[in-house]
C-alpha cells in the first residue's frame, strides 16, 4: 500500500460504516461542456460526464455528489462541505484553478484525497494556464484524456480511499 493509501484508508464511511459518496465538483463555464468549443474540451455534455463518473463510482458500490457553479464562493461553499459529507473530492477548478488562492485554503482543510481533474491538458496549452492553485492540495492530477479524466479521477480518489471494485 503507498503512503497515499495508508493516509486515506476509511476516509469513506461516517460512523454508522455508510460509505460516504464521492464529491465531484465543477467549475465556471463547465456548463457549456459539449456546445461550445467541441474542438478544445470535446462534443460530451456535463450531464454525460455525470453519467460516466455514477457508473464509476458503482463499480465500488458508492454514489456521487455532481455538481456545477460559475460562482466561486458557491465552490468554496462546497468543498467546505465536502469535509464533513464526502469519502473523496474530485475537482475540476477550471479557471479558478489558475487564479483562486481562496479555493486553494478551503481544499487544504480536508483529510480526504482530492483529485484535480481536467479535460484538455492545461500543460500544452497557454502558459497561464500552467500554473495551478489546486495541485498542492491534490493527491494527484489527471488531465488531458477529454471525459476519460473524470473516469480515472473518480476511480483513483476511491481507491485512495481503500474502496474497491465490487463490478
Ligand atoms: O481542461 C479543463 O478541464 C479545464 O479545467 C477547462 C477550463 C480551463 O480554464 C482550464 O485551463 C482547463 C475551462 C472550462 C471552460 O469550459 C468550457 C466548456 C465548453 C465551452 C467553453 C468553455
Amino acid at each position: 500500500m503507498t503512503p497515499d493509501a495508508r493516509r486515506y484508508k476509511g476516509a469513506g464511511f461516517g460512523g454508522g460504516r455508510m460509505a460516504k459518496p464521492i464529491y465531484v465538483l465543477n467549475g465556471p463555464n463547465l456548463n457549456l461542456l459539449g456546445a461550445r468549443e467541441p474542438h478544445i474540451y470535446g462534443k460530451t455534455t456535463l450531464e454525460q460526464v455525470r453519467a460516466l463518473c455514477e457508473n464509476r463510482a458503482a463499480e465500488f458500490g458508492r454514489k456521487v455528489v455532481f455538481r456545477q457553479t460559475n460562482h466561486e464562493g458557491e465552490l468554496i461553499d462546497w468543498v467546505q462541505e465536502a469535509r464533513e459529507q464526502a469519502s473523496a473530492l474530485v475537482i475540476n477548478p477550471a479557471g479558478y484553478g489558475h487564479t483562486s488562492v481562496a479555493l486553494l485554503d478551503a481544499l487544504k482543510t480536508l483529510s480526504i484525497p482530492i483529485v484535480e481533474c481536467h479535460l484538455s491538458n492545461p500543460a500544452v496549452r497557454e502558459q497561464f494556464r500552467r500554473h495551478s492553485f489546486v495541485s498542492p492540495a491534490a493527491a494527484g492530477v489527471i488531465q488531458g484524456f477529454g471525459p476519460l479524466s473524470y473516469e480515472l479521477a473518480v476511480d483513483s480518489a476511491l481507491r485512495l480511499t481503500g474502496a474497491v471494485r465490487t463490478a
